[in-house]
């Protein structure tokens, strides 16, 4: 497979594995595991093509893992719209994390902080690169804000980190952001 090959199956299984499962007739469990079998069913793809997208993946979105019960299973490790209960147990965050975003969001990220959109958590990344990059998603300039995550866990805010990485948490109020 190709690089652009792969990206494409890679939206593909992430449209499948995060927000419409129903669509390709996938039921992810409760941790939004499914069986491999099934979603290679589902989109119609052999495995060879499956482990290549899991394993070259630039951000490690999917993971696979074999049940107790033997039988593999896949999922996203975040970015779910689908309601889904990914396990994670809450993580003191490093003192700075970083959210890429459109400068055409500014005024509203100011007036109101950082909300989770269509998301189960808002995304945030740890390191300024990295979030140059989820900002360039984007249309208009992008702009990297900076998390003062030290005193949201020392005020309570609850952070988790995904098997790739992402740091999640409820929302990020104005105050603890800087440009
Ligand atoms: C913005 C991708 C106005 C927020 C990426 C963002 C990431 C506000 C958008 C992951 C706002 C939501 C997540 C407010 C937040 N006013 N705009 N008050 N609060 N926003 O896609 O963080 O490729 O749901 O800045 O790389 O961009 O899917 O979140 O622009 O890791 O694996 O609302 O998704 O990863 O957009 O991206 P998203 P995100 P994947």
């Amino acid at each position: 497979m190709d690089h652009r090959a792969m990206v494409r199956l890679s939206k593909r299984m992430s449209r499948a594995l995060r927000h419409e499962p129903a669509r390709v007739g996938l039921v992810p469990d409760q941790g939004g595991w499914v069986p491999v079998e099934d979603l290679l069913g589902a989109l119609r793809i052999d495995r060879a093509d499956l482990d290549a997208v899991v394993a070259d993946n630039d951000k490690q979105r999917f993971a696979v893992e074999r049940g107790a019960d033997g039988v593999e299973r896949v999922r996203a490790s975040q970015g779910h719209s689908i309601p889904v209960d990914l396990g994670l147990t809450p993580c003191p965050p490093p003192a700075r994390l970083y959210h890429g975003t459109s400068d055409t969001a500014l005024d509203s990220i100011r007036a109101t902080g950082l909300h989770r959109a269509g998301r189960h958590h808002v995304h945030l990344s740890p390191d300024e690169a990295t979030a140059q990059r989820v900002g360039a998603r984007r249309a208009g300039g992008v702009v990297v804000l900076t998390v003062d995550a030290a005193a949201m866990a020392r005020d309570g805010h609850v952070f988790y980190r995904s098997a790739n990485g992402v740091w999640l948490t409820d929302a990020v109020p104005a105050g603890y952001l800087a440009v």
